[in-house]
């Protein structure tokens, strides 16, 4: 039988980039995203402590790949941090794209974390932006909290849930992604690497139906 976890004051669950981009019809569409809707808004029924990340581009953010003349979105690129994947204009501030989806249950969400607001960096984890040293401020927010376990669910899988459970490992937190209540890009084998270095790092996965 799986584990059942008993939840208490020190746990949060931190729901990733649930947003019409990133749903059917969206302009980064992950296969099937809208179907984490209903579990995670079961799963914000049953958490003591819920936050949300919204990622949250200027127009003319550098992981556009319009802005990158010549080159294609899911494309790469060379920033001053490092390599970037090239995505599709998404989650424009203030636009209906970058809203969460209609359906997603937002009342008892005690932060919402906004994140990719700089032009110059993305941002996919919600603890550190892509040149992995600027801070937002994330890590300080759970541990006033006194939050200790935080357990993972939303989009995508591979790229900014995958990079908010390693941080938040590499914070000192115990962390947990609820795999079923998140899905994912899969970009050239991204998935399985994500998946096998979450586990590697001591990432726990585990399923809605542990609740
Ligand atoms: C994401 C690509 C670009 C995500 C955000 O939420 O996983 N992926 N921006
Ligand atoms: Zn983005």
């Amino acid at each position: 039988m799986s584990k059942t976890f008993s939840l208490t004051d020190s746990d949060a669950l931190l729901v990733i980039d649930v947003q019409n981009d990133f749903c059917s019809g969206g302009a980064l569409a992950v296969p099937e995203g809208e179907a984490v809707v209903p579990l995670i808004n079961g799963l914000l029924r049953k958490f003591p402590h819920s936050l949300a990340t919204q990622d949250w581009h200027p127009r003319q953010h550098k992981s556009f790949a319009s802005q990158h003349p010549g080159k294609d979105a899911f494309g790469l690129t060379e920033m001053p941090y490092g390599p970037q994947v090239l995505w599709p204009d998404h989650c424009i501030q203030g636009q209906k794209g970058s809203a969460f989806h209609p359906d997603l249950e937002t009342n008892s969400l005690e932060l919402v974390l906004r994140k990719g607001f700089r032009a110059e960096i993305d941002s996919y984890s919600a603890f550190f932006e892509n040149d992995r040293t600027t801070s937002t401020g994330l890590t300080g927010y759970l541990q006033q909290r006194k939050i200790k376990r935080v357990f993972l669910c939303g989009l995508a899988t591979d790229f900014c849930v995958y990079y908010s459970a390693i941080d938040a490992l590499r914070e000192g937190f115990e962390v947990y992604v609820i795999e079923d209540a998140c899905r994912a890009i899969d970009l050239e084998g991204s998935l399985d690497k994500a998946l096998k270095h979450m586990r590697e790092s001591g990432v726990s996965l585990i399923t809605s139906t542990s609740f």
